[in-house]
């Protein structure tokens, strides 16, 4: 039986890796090293320099591609230096059609670097994804999808767009950190590149920053490898193995994010001292039937404004969480709540952030694998 072949839940596992070739170590060894021996000038065994290729780098790689069913894997340092190897597959004058709303340091990246070398963005609301095509034209080389978004929960029909990308022959890029590919594999559904803050969810255990790239072509990966190499963001050998290690129970642990996720957002949903919960789960979600068709559950990222929707109530709950921790990042194994506004998205202006509903009455909570009756008193009590 090809590993190739395996199903997801054994693929996190098994994917892509093989016992190392020295003493048959089951996990990769950690290859803490930055450079190789040559016999000569080029004799070397298939790795000469450790910001073009590592072992361990290499195991996490495959493992990646397998996951999401891609060709090729890249890691990054970080889920930015990911999208920003990305976005230097571009050139002055080029032109990307992005989610209007988006984890606030793509947004920074994209508006505050990649605007001054000439890269002009459009962020446009992707919900009816009709409303992409008039931001078309003959210097758009790349549509940039975040589903769901972060942190409005919106949803997004990654066929859809993946449709008019091939009718405009340009490249679909998914940033899939919130679903991750236990819940959807973009790249099935005609995304060129999927990516991921590999800090998130992959990792899992919030003791690592990394960011990853999977593609299908092999002149696009070639074409990724080249700017990996040459801009230098690459992932570590403790930190590749790390993440490698946090994949082998993606499956689980997902599984408890949506079961805990669901309940939490039920929960809030009752509460009468809230107002609005964001969660693709509600068939009142505007986008609730892509999700279902597209997602195999809807993940434990929620969004949540309390009653009086102001930003002294927001502050006060997020102060008095007890088991929820106050803290950027989400996607690990503890539950953490943020304060959007201010924290994860403060660099989008204001006026910016609130026409996609980044009040500063918001909430976002990352749901853990605790106990979810723990995680619900915890949040029942701060509430009050
Ligand atoms: O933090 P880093 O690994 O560089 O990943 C950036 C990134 C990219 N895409 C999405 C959807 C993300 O959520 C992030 C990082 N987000 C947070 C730190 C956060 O708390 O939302």
């Amino acid at each position: 039986m090809s590993k190739d072949t395996l199903r997801f839940n054994s693929k996190t596992i098994h994917g892509g890796q093989a016992p190392d070739k020295a003493y048959g170590a089951v996990m990769p060894p950690i290859y803490q090293t930055s450079t190789y021996a040559q016999t000569t000038p080029g004799g070397h065994q298939g790795y000469e320099y450790s910001r073009s290729a590592n072992p361990t780098r290499s195991a996490l790689e495959q493992s990646l591609a397998s996951i999401e069913g891609g060709n090729y894997g890249l890691a990054f340092a970080s889920g930015l230096s990911a999208i920003d190897a990305v976005m230097k597959l571009l050139k002055p004058g080029d032109e990307v059609v992005s989610t209007n709303d988006l984890y606030g340091g793509s947004y920074r990246l994209f508006t505050k670097i990649f605007e001054d070398f000439g890269i002009k963005f459009h962020f446009v609301n992707m919900e009816n994804p009709s409303e992409i095509e008039p931001y078309i034209n003959s210097n758009t080389k790349l549509i940039w999808v975040e589903t769901p978004t972060n942190p409005m929960m919106n949803i997004i029909d990654i066929q859809a767009v993946a449709n008019i990308a091939k009718k405009h022959k340009v490249l679909l890029g998914v940033d899939n950190t919130f679903a991750t590919p236990y819940l959807q594999q973009p790249l099935s559904m005609g995304a060129d590149i999927v990516m991921h803050s590999a800090t998130k969810y992959l990792g899992g255990h919030s003791d690592v920053v990394m960011g990853a790239l999977i593609v299908n072509e092999k002149e696009l990966a070639n074409k990724l490898y080249f700017i990996q190499n040459a801009s230098g963001a690459v992932a570590g050998p403790m930190d590749s193995f790390l993440v490698l290690r946090g994949i082998k129970t993606l499956h689980v642990r997902m599984q408890r994010h949506c079961e805990n996720g669901e309940a939490i957002a039920h929960f809030l949903a009752k509460h009468p001292k809230i107002e609005k919960v964001y969660w693709p789960g509600f068939a009142s979600h505007p986008n609730h039937e892509v999700a279902k068709s597209q997602m195999k559950g809807f993940g434990g990222m929620i969004s949540f404004v309390a009653k009086g929707n102001n930003y002294d109530e927001a502050i006060r709950i997020v102060e008095n969480l007890k088991v929820f921790t106050l803290a950027e990042s989400l996607g690990g194994v503890e539950s953490l709540a943020g304060h959007p506004a201010s924290m994860t998205h403060a660099s989008i202006p204001k006026a910016e952030r609130e026409k996609v509903g980044v009040v500063d009455a918001l909430i976002r909570l990352s749901v853990g694998i605790e106990d979810k009756d723990d995680l619900i008193e915890d949040l029942s009590q701060a509430i009050g």
